[in-house]
């Protein structure tokens, strides 16, 4: 109770960000809990949702969970407790919502998704998911392998995994659309997949074991995200590889520090995964918030980043 005076008293001293109309109403108050700070991405995510927030007139209120599911799920009582007019999270992982999604819902307060999903009869309490398909972003990275085999002459391929967060959306689904895309490839093996948390400690320690244990048997590094990437990186410079060569390597997100690494030939392919959700989270908000009806699955375009192509043009990333 003491965190919900506190908070409605520092918005009626400092207000909300974004603005308001004539009589200090807001446009619309948006509720976002955002899932933590993990990576680059997260960051510029959250970044971009503040700004297109303020730009659009929208007073958000944006807690922070730290990594931690209870932290967005008090987040999302509190939101309802404010009476927001629309609430939006991006939930760590996809099971354990349905009871605060109910009380949402009973509180009649639209729930949009940002990023990542929820499963089960939880989504039925969900207005729409507003993120990547990460499947087919699993598609393309496989895609890409399969390619790159091809040109150098590869019969046998053994595959290294680090995933992101366990239970997590882009985690199953990068790795579904990818080992259903080589399934078919007599070529490919997966000798192990290891748990990196969307982490870059995490990525620097999975590679670590994985050289220790299996050396130069490892042909492909198939990262979930860029921040593991770059904690893979060294370690296999470490054990004396040249990675993007002795090694391919292939991440995913499209940030611009694995941009620059890609440049430089020391990752082969990058499948961009776009952070910049907040624009179409916004105008979805309102449109919510005017009783419109909205597509239940809104994903952003997506491109394939990678040593096949002249990587000169590519602009700054914004994250
Ligand atoms: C993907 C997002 C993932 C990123 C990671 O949309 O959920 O979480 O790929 C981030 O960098 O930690």
């Amino acid at each position: 109770m003491i965190c919900l005076i506190c908070m409605m008293a520092a918005l009626a001293v400092t207000g909300c960000s974004g603005g308001a109309d004539s009589q200090n109403e807001p446009k619309l108050l948006l509720g976002f809990s955002q899932l933590g700070s993990e990576s680059a991405w997260r960051i510029g995510n959250t970044r971009d949702i503040e700004e297109e927030a303020a730009a659009s007139e929208v007073s958000l209120m944006l807690e922070n969970a730290n990594q931690k599911q209870e932290n967005q799920i008090a987040a999302i009582r509190r939101f309802i407790a404010y009476k927001v007019d629309v609430i939006a999270f991006s939930p760590i992982v996809e099971e354990g919502w349905d009871n605060v999604l109910t009380e949402a819902k009973n509180a009649g307060i639209p729930v949009i998704l940002v990023d990542r999903d929820v499963s089960g009869a939880a989504k039925e309490l969900t207005t729409c998911l507003i993120g990547a398909d990460f499947y087919q972003e699993g598609v393309m990275a496989a895609e890409y392998l399969l390619r790159k085999a091809d040109s150098l002459g590869l019969e046998h391929v053994n595959i290294v995994e680090i995933t992101g967060t366990e239970d997590s959306t882009p985690m199953r689904q990068r790795q579904a659309g990818f080992m259903d895309t080589i399934a078919q490839d007599s070529r490919m093996t997966v000798i192990e997949s290891v748990n990196g948390d969307f982490l870059k400690s995490r990525g620097a320690e999975c590679m670590r074991e994985l050289l220790q244990k299996y050396g130069d048997r490892i042909d492909v590094i198939f990262s979930h995200n860029d921040e593991m990437t770059l904690g893979a990186l060294p370690e296999i410079e470490k054990a004396g590889y040249i990675p993007g060569k002795d090694m391919i390597i292939i991440s995913i997100d499209g940030g611009q520090e694995a941009i620059d690494v890609l440049k430089e030939g020391k990752i082969n392919c990058v499948v961009e995964c776009t952070p910049k959700l907040g624009h179409k989270l916004m105008e979805t908000a309102f449109k919510l918030k005017a009783g419109e009806s909205v597509d239940k699955v809104i994903h952003p375009e997506e491109l394939v980043f990678s040593d096949e192509q002249d990587l000169t043009g590519i602009g700054p990333r914004g994250y």
